[in-house]
């Protein structure tokens, strides 16, 4: 994960030009997924910490312990951090590494979904469960069956319905999983296991829930992202094919899948009919940010549709030191997003 260049950044005016800013400075959050629950908007982001962790391209250095559900009245209120909601040390079958996670809400009951490593250095993807939005959250004893991976994202369709996306390359370890185990070789290097530029690309996963939102009810399917022309994305698409950071909006009776590019650090979004796919690709969202990693979540709040992203504005440039932003974007009148450019105001 080489850094990107920082060093002729002027980062006051950098912050000047931001078409936000954080919206807590008092601790460090990243992958923020936004939920409009109840009238009243919660994130659920990473918290970034420096563990001391020396930095690598398998993301070590992203060696998070706890979550902190932040909440906002209004989205133009302060953001109120809510203490911890989950610690590591508290799931029993989770080491290390709480990388992002996601949320959702059924029958008065809360659920977070989060990735971390078990003991065997394998991600998975783990539940816990909450009488408040905002936690604690108990989490279950055991990861959910089948889940590997990273980056969980959480959809809940108007049938009733939720569907799980998820995966991540490199430290995300999805290109491990090709053959339907886990792959161990090489466990160095992230990029191992990869196809090559003329394969196909690496597609996340999809899995409808189960009832009680702690199993996934089928075995995961891949999501096939399609060029304009109607072929899947080459692993060689670099600046359009997936790398983690899932998210599901439903805009018009249109399903649209975005994502980012990791190391070619977009947001992108492609548009399907129906939650499973395949999605046509479409566009940017975002360009990018300070920081190596690109990551967001698009929640409607009332009339309006926001962005909740972060960069590493506030920590000069430090990558596992991010911060969660907010900025309304427009689906124009053919369904399309307009592309945000985070520091032109
Ligand atoms: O925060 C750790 C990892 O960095 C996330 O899981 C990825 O999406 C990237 O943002």
């Amino acid at each position: 994960m080489p850094e990107k260049n920082i060093d002729n950044i002027d980062f006051e005016v950098l912050n000047k030009k931001a078409i936000s800013q954080p919206l807590v400075s008092h601790i460090y959050t990243a992958d923020p997924s936004a939920h409009f629950f109840n009238g009243k908007i919660y994130i659920y982001p990473s918290h970034d910490i420096d563990a001391g962790e020396a930095f690598d391209d398998l993301g070590s250095h992203f060696a998070m312990e706890d979550y902190h559900v932040l909440s906002m009245d209004s989205i133009d209120s302060e953001a109120v951090d809510n203490g911890i909601a989950l610690h590591v040390d508290d799931v029993p079958w989770a080491s290390r590494q709480m990388w992002a996670p996601d949320a959702a809400h059924k029958d008065g009951k809360y659920y977070l979904f989060f990735p971390a490593k078990g003991y065997d250095e394998i991600f998975r993807i783990g539940v816990a469960v909450s009488d408040s939005p905002v936690g604690p959250f108990t989490p279950q004893p055991e990861a959910i069956k089948g889940s590997f991976s990273i980056d969980p994202a959480v959809f809940q369709d108007e049938d009733g319905s939720y569907y799980m996306y998820f995966g991540g390359l490199w430290g995300g370890q999805l290109q491990r999983w090709r053959e339907g185990t886990y792959n161990a070789e090489h466990l160095e290097s992230p990029t191992a296991h990869l196809p090559k530029n003329h394969e196909l690309a690496l597609m996340p996963k999809v899995a409808k829930m189960s009832d009680d939102l702690l199993e996934f009810a089928e075995t995961p399917k891949d999501v096939v992202i399609l060029d304009e022309q109607g072929n899947p994305l080459l692993a060689g698409d670099n600046e359009k094919r997936f790398f983690e950071a899932a998210w599901l909006h439903k805009y018009k009776g249109q399903y649209y899948f975005s994502y980012s590019t990791g190391d070619t650090h977009f947001i992108c979004y492609a548009i399907g009919d129906n939650p499973y796919g395949p999605f046509t690709y479409k566009g940017r969202i975002l360009e990018p940010v300070v920081g190596w990693t690109s990551h967001h979540s698009i929640c409607q709040v009332e009339e309006k549709w926001f962005l909740f992203y972060h960069d590493s504005s506030l920590s000069k440039g430090i990558t596992h030191l991010r911060s969660v932003k907010v900025s309304e974007i427009i689906h124009d009148e053919n369904g399309l997003i307009t592309t945000l450019k985070p520091y032109q105001k």
